[in-house]
């Protein structure tokens, strides 16, 4: 009786230490998370005096596949994600509501393609400004995340790509 005592208390010790250590874990698998998204040469186009408009651009690669969902930026009023195309001999934008990212593939925003446009600008964009830009992606858990970049302002003639 004894005996079984104090095996009834030992497994009860080892339990809670064993659900300390799953806790603990689960928490540092939360808190840890890394992002598998990676973004380099994040920049944004000068404008001229007063511009209200601008564009971002950015290479986004990512270890897992994720979506592009959203862009945000203090600066701007409207932030949208663009895509400009060649449509019979006339370039177009439009609005994309997504852009896909697969596997240690960088995507590209470039001018003449896929851009962040920013509208309704509270300020104009100077050469050497930082502009940060909140990016939202889902992963393939369909959880989202957001990663912060600072968009470096380049005074770029980008030619009949106005964006
Ligand atoms: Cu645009």
């Amino acid at each position: 009786m004894r005996t079984a005592t104090r095996y009834a208390i030992l497994f009860t010790a080892s339990a809670i230490t064993a659900a300390a250590i799953i806790s603990q874990t689960a928490f540092a698998q939360i808190a840890d998370t890394p992002s598998p998204v990676t973004v380099t040469n994040a920049w944004a186009k000068t404008t001229v005096p007063g511009g209200k408009v601008s564009a971002a651009y950015m290479d986004i690669k990512s270890t897992a596949p994720v979506k592009l969902l959203k862009a945000e930026a203090s600066i701007a009023g409207n932030v949208e994600i663009h895509n400009m195309s060649m449509k019979d001999g006339v370039m177009e934008m439009k609005a994309v509501d997504v852009i896909d990212v697969p596997a240690n593939k960088t995507i590209s925003l470039k001018p003449g393609g896929y851009h962040v446009m920013l509208m309704m600008l509270a300020a104009s964009i100077n050469k050497g400004d930082s502009v940060p830009i909140k990016l939202t992606f889902e992963g393939a858990d369909k959880k989202p995340f957001t990663v912060e970049v600072k968009a470096k302002a380049q005074e770029k003639d980008l030619g009949d790509h106005k964006h």
